[in-house]
């Protein structure tokens, strides 16, 4: 189980900060734009933010699009902006598109912190290109949780044999990563093919039937990576109708409360869990530490927990399990 050590650390620093400074005398207004908002991740991720926000007596504002989309985020962010809150945490829903219109927020003087995802590089603060502007950016490593996930798909599958990725869509941070770490952790396995990889659009729908047609081209098929949680899910799906339980080996992105029948039926060989709700959680801390005078980390990595039949049922365990 993997536990990045920046989170001990920042803890650490976040406890200094409360004790070196007053309370603020005012309330703060701390705005949390999720992908989108129907996500058992960023439902999770606003419990730890709302916790923190109790803590410190901020004003937490969750409000999002209806799908992980910049067409449908950006209208939002506007919203959010003509609002003017105190601070803006944001998961981006693409590199690229959401770089102007943050730059707006960033215009009017409200400080930003890109959560689960980012703009640009993901490197802020260095003084160089169009994207460096957030104060920070907090998240799982993701290129590490592909390397994880290639790694057991290649267990699962006995080290041989075609897989592939179903992923959500090119431009988003995260996703782009893990099958970025995932590809390159596969080089060290010769003799497992990586097809192509099928975009699905955030659709689980969609990932379900592009299995079976993966399948269908491929009869020899043996495993899946699902980059996401839908993705996972609509894979996992695609494998059952498809009558290939335990047959198409899956490695799982995300943890929705589904995942531990899917793991327990042998659906799902394993579930990679992010820690939604410590990256909100540690947001609005970092928020506000910045907005009382103290200076925050420009990036804050946050933990995996890996799932599998052999921990499901453990208590310890299944408080990573997410939030619907
Ligand atoms: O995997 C998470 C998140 O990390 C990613 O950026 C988008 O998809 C999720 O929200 C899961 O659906």
């Amino acid at each position: 189980f993997l536990k990045a050590t920046a989170v001990a650390s920042l803890a650490t620093g976040v406890a200094a900060v409360a004790g070196s400074t007053k309370a603020a005398d005012k309330k703060f207004t701390i705005a949390l734009i999720p992908g989108l908002t129907t996500d058992a991740f960023y439902i999770t991720m606003r419990k730890g933010a709302e916790a923190a926000a109790k803590a410190v007596g901020a004003e937490l504002v969750f409000q999002g699009g209806p799908d992980f989309n910049p067409v449908t985020q950006v209208p939002v962010l506007d919203a959010v902006i003509a609002k003017k809150p105190d601070f803006i945490l944001i998961a981006p829903t693409d590199k690229d598109q959401l770089i102007q219109p943050l730059k707006k927020a960033a215009d009017a003087g409200i400080p930003i912190i890109t959560v689960d995802t980012f703009i640009g590089t993901g490197v802020y603060q260095t003084g160089k290109g169009d994207a460096d502007f957030p104060l920070a950016y907090i998240a799982s490593d993701n290129l590490l949780g592909g390397a994880i996930a290639a790694r057991a798909l290649a267990k699962a599958v006995g080290e041989k044999g075609k897989v592939y990725v179903s992923n959500v869509k090119p431009g988003v941070s995260t996703t782009d990563q893990r099958e970025q770490g995932f590809k390159e952790e596969m080089k060290k396995y010769p003799n497992i093919t990586v097809l192509e990889t099928q975009y699905n659009d955030d659709d689980a729908n969609k990932a379900a039937s592009q299995l079976q047609a993966v399948f269908a081209r491929n009869s020899d098929l043996d495993g899946v990576f699902g980059a996401n949680l839908f993705s996972a899910l609509g894979a996992a799906n695609g494998v059952q109708q498809a009558g290939q339980t335990g047959k198409i080996r899956v490695v799982a992105f995300d943890a929705p409360t589904s995942i531990v029948d899917n793991i327990n039926s042998g659906l799902v060989d394993l579930a990679i869990a992010q820690h939604p709700a410590e990256i909100g959680y540690f947001g609005v801390m970092a928020a506000y530490a910045h907005l009382t005078g103290n200076s925050i980390p420009t990036a804050i990595g946050t933990g995996f927990t890996v799932i599998d039949k052999s921990n499901v049922a453990d208590k310890k365990i299944a408080k990573f399990i997410y939030s619907d």
